[in-house]
């Protein structure tokens, strides 16, 4: 990863190297704390944040889920990403992590009056799966772990504890000689992939998940839009493993990982083991969106 010059934390833009914690941080010890990952685009007229208002609500209310009580409001912390990009004065595409976790001060699982603490730290970052990836499709494997099931845990929290799922889950993927994994729910239908939702596409119909068993991906909303536009029919509903087999078109979104093909899962070629046709098409109205060319979508963007 990129240094940046500042990261911001706790009211005050600190050097990069500065902004630390206490090895007694309450979250480092219990996993409760929420975050966000938001990206900006070099776009034409500048650097633009994609759907910040989205991202900063959906952080707030990952808070309001776990009970942590923030200490700003929405617009303050959307003002304190547009600050931090501006005083990092970045060249390339950016990507935006705001956290907020609780502090140094109280230990044991009772976490009211452990102190809260919110950062946000920016870096230059490339594609998350590889430019390959984006252009070929990657390998994909559906994990023996089941995604967090939602008896127990938040699925619309963007909360820390919840990527301990996603890692192992990546994990057995690339020890396995794939590049990402598939999670189903604990019914065995699809869920999400370990920081994506998914796609797939059979004889013209886009058909991706509810969100009942995967964050509600901005990515994925914004896909659908597109797809709309496009007068493509879409359905939410759910997707057993066969079905991911027998699919023309499979591909991935997500703020990182945008909106990445897949080729194949557990040794079955989709499609014809490229990047679809439709595919390629939201990817390329995708780009367009967030590269700010598509005047119907300028609402999306914070311009720095
Ligand atoms: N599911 C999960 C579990 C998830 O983490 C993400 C984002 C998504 C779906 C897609 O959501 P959205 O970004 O709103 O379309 N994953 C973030 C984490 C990446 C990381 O490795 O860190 C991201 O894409 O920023």
């Amino acid at each position: 990863m990129e240094k940046a010059k500042f990261i911001w934390m706790d009211g005050k833009f600190l050097p990069w190297d500065e902004a630390k914690v206490h090895i007694l941080t309450h979250t480092l010890h219990y996993g409760n704390g929420v975050f966000e990952g938001t990206r900006a685009y070099q776009t034409e007229k500048g650097l633009a944040i994609f759907r910040l208002r989205d991202h900063t609500k959906r952080l707030l209310n990952s808070a309001k889920i776990v009970k942590i009580d923030v200490p700003y409001s929405l617009e303050e912390l959307e003002k304190v990403q547009i600050e931090l990009l501006r005083k990092n004065g970045f060249k390339n595409n950016v990507y935006i992590r705001p956290i907020i976790f609780l502090g140094y001060g109280k230990m044991g699982l009772y976490h009211i009056g452990a102190p809260v603490q919110v950062a946000v730290a920016s870096w230059e970052w490339g594609t998350y799966l590889g430019e390959e990836g984006l252009e070929k499709g990657i390998r994909v494997k559906i994990s023996s772990f089941s995604r967090n099931s939602v008896k127990s845990t938040f699925g619309k929290a963007k909360v820390v504890a919840n990527y301990l799922n996603s890692q192992m889950a990546k994990y057995e993927a690339i020890e396995a000689g794939y590049e990402e994994a598939l999670l189903l729910d604990e019914e065995g239908f699809v869920a999400e992939g370990s920081g994506e939702c998914f796609f797939i596409v059979r004889d013209g119909v886009l058909i991706t998940p509810p969100n009942d068993n995967s964050l509600e991906s901005i990515t994925q909303a914004t896909v659908i839009e597109l797809a709309k536009d496009r007068g493509i029919p879409v359905e939410r509903r759910r997707i057993t493993r066969d079905e991911v087999y027998i699919a023309d078109e499979a591909f991935f979104t997500g703020t990182a990982a945008e909106i990445t093909p897949i080729r194949e899962v557990d040794g079955r070629v989709i499609g014809n083991g490229k990047r679809g046709e439709m595919t390629t098409q939201l990817q390329a109205d995708y780009f367009d969106v967030v590269y700010g060319r598509n005047p119907k979508y300028h609402h999306y963007l914070t311009f720095i």
